[in-house]
């Protein structure tokens, strides 16, 4: 590591020392060592092969149910087979050392935050790995209350066996709101944070991306890491250029 990352990282580790609260969003490049594909990145990223809309919206899922289920149930599989990474270890063991010192929200559905141990995650963009209906349900007060679902037929998304309704992924695509609580909390958390990590996400996707923008606005100091460039570079003070399961543990060790 060259005398300038040495001395960045050192700074920002003292930042971090003496922050009274921290803030964390993370996206998918925190998950890249445990061997989970990103969405961006060009050669093996998930949009490299698959365009978004085609995917990852609700209208793309009322088009073609089976394609986009299918897409799912391979991604679930793949995600069950990894584990938390040392960036994930990190984040947790920081937590367990200094509760209630850093919150945590996440872009990302694979819950291996969760996994490593991290308490009260938001999770802004859902889990991978639980069930919606597609529409509120017609028979319940509260969609899903005393529904059941039904086996799917080969290679279709299963239905309720009540009120008829296609089961789908609990995620947030596109076009979609986030989770209100989550958000709420988590721009509660960039508002009030002195410093706010944001690590390994292409700060594309917004009102996630723009939780970076409201931490700087109101004071604090906000740190990238990334081994490229992200979008939200320029609102930085420090960009550490490493992947997050190097760079966690030394930054977050103490
Ligand atoms: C490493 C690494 C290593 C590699 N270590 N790093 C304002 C402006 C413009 C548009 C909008 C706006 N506000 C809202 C929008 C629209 C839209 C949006 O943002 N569009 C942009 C793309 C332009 N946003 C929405 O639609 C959101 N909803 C919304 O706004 O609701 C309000 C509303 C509704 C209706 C009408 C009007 C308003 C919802 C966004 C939902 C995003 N969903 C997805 C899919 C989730 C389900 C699934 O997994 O299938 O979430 S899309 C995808 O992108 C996924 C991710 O969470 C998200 C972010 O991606 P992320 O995590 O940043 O991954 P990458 O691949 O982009 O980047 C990885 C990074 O890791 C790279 O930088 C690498 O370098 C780095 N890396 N190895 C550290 N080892």
């Amino acid at each position: 590591m060259s005398t300038d990352c040495l001395q960045a990282l050192h700074r920002v580790r003292q930042w971090l020392q003496d922050a009274h609260h921290i803030a964390m969003l993370t996206g998918a490049g925190v998950s890249a060592e445990s061997g989970v594909p990103t969405f961006r990145d060009a050669q093996t990223g998930l949009w490299a092969h698959f365009r978004p809309e085609d995917l990852a919206t609700v209208e793309a899922f009322r088009r073609n149910p089976p394609h986009v289920w299918a897409w799912y149930a391979e991604r679930r599989t793949q995600m069950r087979d990894v584990l938390p990474n040392a960036g994930h270890r990190a984040v947790a063991d920081f937590q367990r050392r200094h509760p209630g010192r850093l919150t945590l929200a996440t872009q990302n559905v694979d819950g291996l935050h969760q996994r490593a141990g991290s308490p009260g995650v938001l999770a802004l963009h859902g889990n991978i790995f639980e069930d919606q209906w597609l529409e509120p349900c017609a028979l319940a007060r509260r969609a899903q209350d005393g529904c059941t679902v039904e086996q799917a037929e080969a290679g279709q998304p299963p239905r309720c066996g009540q009120c008829g309704n296609l089961v789908r992924p609990a995620v947030v695509w596109f076009g979609e709101m986030l989770p209100a609580a989550a958000l709420a909390e988590a721009e509660q958390a960039a508002g009030r944070c002195d410093v706010m990590l944001v690590v390994g996400t292409s700060g594309a996707v917004y009102p996630a991306a723009g939780l970076a923008h409201l931490a700087r606005a109101r004071g604090a100091r906000v740190v990238i890491v990334n081994p490229h460039p992200s979008e939200l570079d320029d609102v930085a003070d420090e960009v550490l250029a490493g992947p997050s399961a190097k760079l966690l543990p030394q930054l977050l060790e103490f």
